[in-house]
């Protein structure tokens, strides 16, 4: 998170679990139910990293309803993979169609920018949900859980996990995308407070559970001390699962996984995975649409609005404060 942001972040006691809820870094009159005539019948276009991905698709079940809410006109698309080529001709399409709003959520920090300054300079409204790009002129507000302390939270838990001993080692998804990035910022830099923890060289699996399934397994042979994982993100997480259940080494090598998606769930009850750090992506498309919204009705939206992520366990995976941040794979 940067340090000009002024942000709260607040550790609160949900049960068993803590969540981590940056408040939003500046109030906006948007809100959850204000609907004005500048808004009703606005159009607006949500291009998600990966359509399949349970987090986009909670994000955009929420930003359905709010849209609904609020009488916009909202239409999603997705990625088929995590690919620039993929999601540019998406991009492309908003291009020409000049809706009144995008919401989006960039596979890459600096490659779609040329298009989005584009976009946003004829005069469609940018609302950045999740990633981000680098440029800050792009967007009238930028939607994301604070990945650094994300990471920060699953180095914790993992060093706790493994006695603060042994080697661990993080496989994410490819360099370049923002959250991805930030998380293996945060982690890595608290795991240096773990001397005893040796991070082995961070791998990347192009979003495919295969790759991090047959990656976990080469490392598992290369270092058969192996200790620990962070994986970055959902594909990540359900990969590494896999991928130590065909090793036989479920519940032996700790696992810390980014986001709470049905198969990662399931592997966190079998004990496949020890802990899951959930983030709120309801929240993110809803206030998105708020932020939408407040511009179209001329209201200053909020530049960075952040939204919470909580730290699931086996122990309180089951309280209802916790498992209503689990991901879904439909509306
Ligand atoms: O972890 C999320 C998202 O925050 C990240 O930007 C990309 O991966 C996910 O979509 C999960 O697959």
């Amino acid at each position: 998170m940067s340090s000009t942001r002024s942000k709260r972040t607040l550790l609160i006691a949900v049960g068993a679990a803590t969540a981590l809820a940056t408040a939003a870094c500046s109030s906006s009159d948007a809100d959850g139910d204000s609907v004005s005539g500048g808004v009703a019948g606005k159009k607006v276009t949500l291009v998600t990293g990966v359509k399949s991905d349970p987090f986009y698709i909670t994000m955009a079940c929420a930003a359905e309803a709010r849209a609904r809410a609020k009488g916009l006109e909202l239409t999603v698309e997705g990625s088929a993979q995590w690919d620039v080529s993929v999601q540019r001709p998406l991009v492309d399409s908003v291009a020409a169609s000049r809706p009144d709003g995008l919401m989006i959520s960039p596979v890459d920090t600096e490659a779609l920018t040329p298009s989005l300054k584009q976009i946003q300079a004829s005069g469609t409204k940018i609302a950045l949900v999740d990633t981000s790009v680098t440029d800050p002129s792009i967007g009238i507000s930028r939607i994301s859980s604070d990945n650094e302390e994300g990471g920060r939270v699953a180095a914790k838990a993992l060093a706790q996990q493994m006695g603060e001993k042994g080697s661990a080692i993080v496989i994410s998804v490819k360099p370049g995308i923002s959250t991805t990035d930030a998380r293996i910022k945060g982690f890595t830099e608290e795991m240096a407070n773990y001397p005893g923890i040796t991070l082995l060289p961070t791998l990347y699996d192009n979003d495919e559970p295969a790759t991090a399934a047959a990656q976990i397994q080469s490392t598992l042979a290369a270092h058969p001390d192996l200790g620990g994982v962070f994986a970055g993100n959902t594909n990540t997480g359900k990969g590494v699962a896999a991928g130590l259940k065909q090793a036989g080494k479920q519940g032996d090598v700790k696992v810390a996984a980014f986001d709470a998606e049905p198969e990662e769930v399931a592997a966190l009850k079998a004990g496949t995975l020890q802990v899951l750090v959930a983030q709120d992506p309801a929240a993110i498309g809803a206030k998105a649409v708020d932020q939408l919204a407040a511009a179209f009705d001329g209201k200053p939206p909020a530049k960075q609005v952040g939204t919470t992520m909580v730290a699931i366990t086996k122990d309180n995976m089951n309280d209802p404060q916790v498992s209503k941040y689990f991901y879904r794979s439909g509306c």
